[in-house]
């Protein structure tokens, strides 16, 4: 165990800093075998600090300190002292200049954090604290300073140097050296300082701003990707446009740089104009790129741009309040993808994963609220819970603000704190200054953890001619928090008549009258009385997905049937296909318990019978929702539902629902893929990528019934595709749908697939991917042999998630064998990932600590290999926090 290790960080402990840092001044020397960083800083006491005597205490992290001067004289040893952490002086001038010098090794920084050399180039990724790594320096994101760095290297080597800002100088040195100067004229977090180096081609582009200015954008990336750049760089203009029409945000800086790295622990990283990218959230074509992948880039590429004002403009004060950046700009991301794709469909995915990945968080041992109350280290707070929930509670004050105001309040915000570091609570006091509403309540979405669960009981009253909606909320408790007080739950809703029309709503004689209303959820039990209501109508429910909690209401099929065809919300259109899947579930379990045939209730299969024949007769449907409305929830969400998971059952009953739906739906399916094939030049547009995506989910029914014509037609698809998403998706076809008939086929595919996109890194991450995340069980060799295959490396994030995280986490029956292989898998190879990178064998530890959701033998397993590896020498503080976590009675 470290000494850091085990230290929790508290909210309630913050204090100001003791010093400022107006200037800093880098001077950055790499070399092969050792880096040499030269920091000039210019630092004064806070007058808001603890004051005069404070000491000065700076991060930094296994530094090798070789020089310290304050005011330009050396200082002797006595006057500081240094330990693995920190530098301490004890006595310090109110203003003054401290030069230190270090050396530190980024060729040896498996950790992907700080300073690390990823292949061929150099570069640093500092959020949230890799920058003490790199010097000495408060390392807290409160202090801002003016950056000008000066970074040094072989000049045939890194013949490109980058960092935040504009270049300055830049000039030869002897030995074959050169050096560039760049200075940022923003003050900033030292969390935001980036630096590049390396053999680069950059695309170039400009963009010009609403106020007339031009933007020089460039995307820099090794030459072997020139090739898919031309995607990324339209979806940033796209970005920049949009930003500045919906939020009126304009780019500040002259230039705007994006680096594609292939070596990066998580997806991007928004340094003050100077962004680095994992290799696979940026690069793209259609020879290499599905459109899934297309989408995710173009919200991620969108999403790093918007923190120049989220999160870069205006920042956070501490660390607790990470959400204040990720959650608002996730929210910003996602109203972004819904203006540029279908929005109700970008909803219905985004809900799809918060409600498998969030709460199952919201369910386990590391639940934390999205304001969290304390950490041990904050690498394991980047979660679903701080970026995508913390993204539902803006968006439920977008919408109780509605348009006009939800702006009005953002640009409050942003005018009132630019330059500064502030707080989720500035956030909400601008929301509620505008609107004048009352949030106090509200404001248990940042300090309570766990997902509500509302439940809807309705009762029609004919003779006064009222429905009445009541509502009871119940949130459960989670670690350290016992005991839950009532959220405020906007729930819209809508009432349907016979025809599936919107009755008009009316709550009292005094409420005005709309087809729709937010009902204002907050007590334990409340009851909503509409008046004027002629007929017993259908309730729509939590329409858009209003509020992240979990809805129960006793719908009978049947009207689960009238919602799915009748609704005129996507949302409630697609949820009531999964609760009717579910409710048929709940029969093939059932009748699978007992060791019995399951018939498919043929309910569900006449209503995707009719959405298929929809998207046959209708030419203009949103062939993207008809995808997602005939697929069955996933193994993850039926398993979220559940106490004790049932890891076999649920695997075998949706296959076999999944494999009646097809006997059944045999006619339509087909004509659904033959209607969608199209063999016209690829382009990401989203109608030909509806029809991709309905197209390949028909095939993927169809591989069910293995007949040797699905078997030929998904080969035919597989060699005559111009696109990866066809390529992949038939390859994925014969992978997830394993039988003694193709696997001879299925493994050639396999092989020539490899063959042909061997040399093309981002494919070969998909193909690791697919076959480890494929639904099958006992198919751990298969996993294990792709780590000994040429194209895994522990070393290279991507590939860990790939392989280790694409297994774990997708092949639920594979991951959970009953004889514990899949748990000691895992163990192995986060005992090795803990010494090399820490924050990866973190996150894919994930999947262990979430055991109490399983029979005890499995429980007993699971536990076994988190003390297994409790019990390893040299614990990384991110590993010891989620195993101490989840291992607390
Ligand atoms: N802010 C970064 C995440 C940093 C994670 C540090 N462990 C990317 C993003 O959310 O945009
Ligand atoms: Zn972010």
């Amino acid at each position: 165990m470290k000494e850091s290790q085990g230290k929790t960080v508290y909210l309630r402990d913050y204090r100001e800093p003791d010093y400022l840092i107006d200037e800093t001044e880098l001077d950055v020397r790499l070399f092969e075998d050792h880096t040499l960083v030269r920091a000039r800083l210019r630092l004064r006491r806070n007058p808001e600090g603890q004051g005069a005597g404070a000491p000065l205490v700076l991060d930094g992290r296994h530094l090798e300190l070789l020089e310290l001067k304050l005011d330009g004289a050396l200082l002797p040893p006595e006057r500081y002292e240094v330990s693995a952490e920190q530098l301490l002086i004890a006595q310090v001038p109110e203003i003054f200049t401290l030069e230190s010098l270090v050396r530190i090794h980024p060729e040896n920084n498996t950790t992907l954090d700080g300073l690390y050399k990823s292949r061929v180039m150099f570069c640093t990724q500092c959020e949230a604290e890799g920058f003490r790594k790199i010097t000495y320096y408060l390392d807290r994101p409160d202090v801002l300073s003016s950056f000008t760095t000066r970074v040094e290297a072989d000049k045939a080597r890194y013949p490109v140097l980058l960092s935040n800002g504009n270049p300055i100088a830049r000039g030869e040195l002897p030995d074959g050296r050169h050096f560039v100067t760049w200075q940022d004229p923003f003050r900033k977090p030292c969390y935001l300082f980036a630096l590049v180096a390396g053999d680069l081609q950059a695309v170039r582009d400009s963009f010009i701003t609403q106020s007339g200015r031009v933007i020089e954008l460039y995307l820099y990336v090794e030459t072997k990707d020139l090739d898919k750049c031309e995607f990324a760089m339209g979806s940033l203009k796209r970005a920049m446009r949009w930003d500045e029409e919906v939020y009126g945000r304009e780019y500040d800086l002259d230039i705007f740089m994006i680096v594609a790295v292939d070596d990066f622990n998580m997806g991007a990283m928004e340094n003050k104009g100077l962004n680095i990218f994992n290799s696979s959230c940026v690069l793209a074509n259609p020879a290499t790129t599905t459109d899934f992948s297309f989408q995710r880039i173009e919200s991620i590429v969108a999403h790093e741009y918007f923190h120049n004002w989220s999160g870069n403009r205006v920042t956070c004060r501490d660390w607790f309040q990470l959400s204040l950046k990720e959650g608002f700009t996730v929210f910003r991301d996602a109203e972004f993808s819904a203006d540029m794709g279908s929005r109700a469909v970008n909803r219905i995915e985004d809900v799809g994963f918060l409600r498998t990945v969030q709460f199952a968080e919201d369910a386990g041992p590391m639940a934390h609220s999205v304001r969290p109350e304390s950490y041990m280290e904050i690498s394991n707070f980047y979660t679903v819970t701080i970026y995508e929930k913390g993204s539902e509670v803006v968006r439920m004050m977008a919408n109780l603000l509605g348009p006009q105001k939800f702006r009005a309040a953002t640009d409050l915000y942003f005018a009132r704190f630019d330059g500064q570091a502030v707080t989720t609570e500035d956030f909400v006091r601008c929301m509620e200054e505008i609107s004048g509403m009352d949030l106090t309540q509200f404001r248990r979405w940042y300090t309570q953890a766990g997902t509500p669960r509302l439940t809807v009981k309705r009762e029609y009253d004919a003779k006064n001619r009222e429905y009445l909606l009541t509502v009871s909320q119940e949130t459960p408790a989670t670690p350290r928090q016992p005991h839950k007080e009532p959220f405020f739950i906007p729930l819209t809703v809508a009432l349907l008549d016979a025809k599936g029309k919107e009755l008009p709503l009316q709550l009292g004689g005094n409420d005005t009258v709309s087809s729709s209303k937010v009902l204002q959820v907050t007590e334990a039990t409340q009851t909503f009385r509409f008046t004027n209501i002629p007929e017993q109508p259908v309730p729509s429910l939590l329409r858009g997905f209003s509020a992240p909690v979990k809805l129960s209401c006793d719908f009978s099929r049947e009207e689960l049937m009238f919602l799915m065809s009748h609704d005129g919300d996507g949302f409630v259109r697609w949820e009531a296909g999964q609760q009717l899947a579910l409710q048929v579930f709940d029969d093939g379990l059932a009748a699978w318990r007992e060791g019995k045939e399951y018939a498919i209730d043929q309910r569900l299969v006449q209503a995707y019978r009719d959405v298929l024949r929809a998207s046959l007769e209708q030419p203009d449907i949103d062939k993207a929702m008809i995808a997602n409305l005939i697929l069955l929830p996933s193994e993850a969400y039926i398993a979220e539902q559940m106490t004790v998971v049932e890891v076999e059952g649920i695997h075998r009953v949706r296959e076999s629902l999944r494999r009646q739906l097809a006997q059944a739906l045999l006619g339509e399916l087909s004509a659904v893929y033959q209607a969608n094939l199209n063999d016209a030049p690829y382009e990401y547009a989203a109608e030909p990528v509806a029809k991709r995506a309905l197209k390949n989910t028909a095939l993927n029914y169809l591989m069910t019934l293995q007949s040797p014509e699905w078997f030929a037609a998904a080969r035919r698809q597989f060699e005559q595709a111009n696109n990866m998403t066809d390529e992949s998706a038939a390859l994925r076809a014969f992978i997830n749908n394993p039988c003694a008939a193709n696997a001879a086929l299925r493994d050639e595919l396999v092989e020539r697939f490899y063959q042909k996109w061997k040399h093309e890194t981002l494919v070969v991450e998909q193909w690791l991917s697919m076959q480890s995340a494929a639904p099958v069980a006992d198919n751990l060799p298969r996993i294990q042999a792709l780590i000994r295959h040429e194209a895994f490396d522990l070393r290279n994030p991507n590939k860990v998630r790939s392989v280790i995280g694409a297994f774990c986490n997708s092949n639920a029956v594979g991951f959970h064998a009953a004889d514990g292989s899949g748990y000691a898998f895992l163990g192995d190879y986060v005992i090795e990932l803990n010494q090399l990178n820490p924050q990866i064998a973190s996150r894919q530890l994930t999947p262990l600590t979430r055991w109490r959701r399983y029979d005890a033998a499995r429980q007993a397993l699971m536990k076994a290999q988190l003390q297994r590896i409790m019990a390893q020498p040299e614990l990384s503080a991110d590993v010891y926090e989620v195993l101490s976590k989840s291992l607390q009675e």
